[in-house]
């Protein structure tokens, strides 16, 4: 495809344009630890294979969303949109001062010096999309391959998928041979139990392995009860609330959170990003949670020479 004008999937809702400011306030150095950029489409077109088409999500707007909530640092993660090219993203690294680290998707063609110099921009992982609505299989020996040439520079690999893919996925997750970091707890049926056995296996996944965590993160995509505060209480999300905070409470040493600004492929609610924000207290219920979500879990995966 060689336009450069795209339009937005119909049906499909642009991010909140004037989102509050949260009454929780994060701890200072406070990491959004998944959030994407969209385009510009005009200077970095999506890709021809993508399933969805967003709206432009500047690196700018990200930068100011950071800021009017209360964040430090961004760690941006590609979005399938954008398929195996990250120029969108490693641009928005190079512009953020040092203040955003990538999740890149990359393919098997990839080359070593093109590995070095997204490592030189801030990527420090790459990511494994499971789910069938977003992209197409890829054979479990060609991700095998990407994960044995990107750990030696000290990367770790980002997974999605959906909690009734788990037990088909685990054997291949359980010899990776990096940290594992799970997007959206793996997308538990918040309709269950949160000690049923479909949540139960993913609790058994990140105990019996210490290398594999979670990003307790999107409430707004598992919610069924939806965003609404009680009596002007801003207790968003109430359903996941449970799941989130059992991992944060069970892991606390390997837990991240993020905005998942602006929401791809939403087409019934998008998030206030300021309500987003204040749901954190309530899975992360003491300053000591609260620090190790925010600050110190993502600074030692994302930079630890800092941290
Ligand atoms: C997310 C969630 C979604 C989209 C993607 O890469 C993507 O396109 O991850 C989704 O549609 O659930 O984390 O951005």
């Amino acid at each position: 495809m060689n336009d450069t004008t795209f339009q937005m999937t119909p049906g499909w809702l642009p991010f909140h344009p004037d989102p509050s400011k949260p009454r929780f306030a994060p701890p200072p150095g406070a990491v959004d630890a998944h959030c994407h950029v969209f385009g510009p489409g005009a200077q970095f077109p999506y890709a021809p294979e993508r399933k969805y088409t967003p709206c432009d999500a500047s690196k700018e707007q990200l930068f100011a969303l950071r800021d009017h909530l209360g964040f430090a640092r961004n760690v941006i993660v590609q979005a399938t949109c954008h398929g195996s090219d990250n120029r969108a993203l490693v641009d928005a690294l190079l512009h953020s001062d040092g203040r955003a680290r990538g999740v890149v998707t990359v393919n098997r063609g990839v080359t070593d010096a093109e590995l070095r110099a997204m490592h030189a921009a801030g990527v420090r992982a790459t990511r494994f999309n499971f789910l069938r609505r977003l992209v197409d299989f890829t054979p479990r020996e060609v991700l095998v391959e990407i994960a044995q040439r990107i750990a030696p520079l000290g990367w770790h690999v980002v997974v999605y998928f959906e909690a009734q893919d788990l037990p088909e996925l685990w054997d291949f997750f359980t010899t990776l041979p990096t940290t594992v970091v799970v997007d959206h707890m793996g997308r538990p049926d918040v309709r269950k139990p949160v000690d049923g056995p479909e949540f139960e296996l993913f609790v058994k996944l990140m105990r019996e392995h210490g290398n594999v965590w979670s990003k307790v993160s999107c409430p707004e995509r598992l919610s069924v009860s939806g965003p609404a505060a009680l009596d002007g209480e801003r207790d968003p999300y109430r359903d996941v609330v449970p799941f989130a905070r059992r991992l944060v409470e069970t892991f606390p040493d390997r837990v991240l959170w993020g905005t998942d600004w602006p929401h791809p492929n939403l087409k019934d609610h998008m998030p206030d990003d300021g309500l987003l924000v204040d749901f954190i207290p309530h899975i992360a219920t003491t300053a000591a949670l609260q620090r190790k979500l925010l600050v110190d879990n993502p600074m030692r995966l994302y930079w630890p020479e800092a941290a």
